[in-house]
């Protein structure tokens, strides 16, 4: 599927932060293996003049998604560590708009949109079609590209730059299958038109 970036798009980078990295409090495998093709999406971004969105996951040192809180994660992205920082070999443009989400104690939030300004962030830039990426596939991607969808954006799920959890087998590619079947288009940097 070829595709040319338009004016109205946006690039939405989604939580690409140390934790989520091989050997981080939360790693995913393969994570940093999203690194080099979202650099593509930026640069390609760059090219065009459109907006890049990232957003992090940004916890108290309490929050209620880690264990000792009965949650199911250990605990990760504790808002200002390292591990909540952006992974160092993202080249984010300098007017990248953060976005972070999770940030109070007693609630967990896996789509960037969940209690954040990212709505209206994207509508004052005229966004309209929404380019997905980060991590994880079967978490803060899946629930940020329904919410998406569900607010009556366009996507396009970046599927060479995602990378799932899988804390059940299977489960990231059952989460692209539901992104598909609710209208997310599928594509990758190599269709990218120049
Ligand atoms: C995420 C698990 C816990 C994610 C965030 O960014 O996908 N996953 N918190
Ligand atoms: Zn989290």
């Amino acid at each position: 599927m070829d595709f040319k970036l338009q004016p109205g798009d946006a690039l939405i980078v989604v939580d690409v932060q140390n934790d989520f990295l091989p050997g981080g409090a939360l790693g995913v495998p393969g994570g940093d293996e999203v690194i080099p093709l979202l650099n593509g999406y930026i640069a390609a971004f760059g090219a065009h003049g459109l907006p890049v969105f990232a957003t992090r996951d940004w916890h108290p040192n309490d929050h209620c998604s880690f264990q000792d809180r009965g949650g199911p994660w250990p605990p990760h992205c504790i808002a200002h560590t390292q591990g909540a920082a952006f992974a160092t070999l993202l080249q984010f443009p300098c007017n990248v708009s953060v976005v972070s989400k999770a940030t109070k104690g007693d609630a967990d939030a896996y789509s960037g949109f969940q209690g954040t300004e990212l709505d209206q962030l994207l509508k004052a830039r005229g966004a309209k079609r929404l380019l997905i990426g980060g991590l994880a596939t079967d978490y803060c991607v899946l629930n940020t590209v329904l919410d998406a969808l569900a607010g009556g954006y366009e996507v396009l799920l970046l599927k060479d730059a995602i990378r799932a959890v899988n804390v059940h087998p299977g489960d990231g590619d059952k989460a692209v299958q539901e992104m598909v079947a609710r209208g997310a288009m599928p594509v990758t940097l190599k269709d990218l038109a120049q």
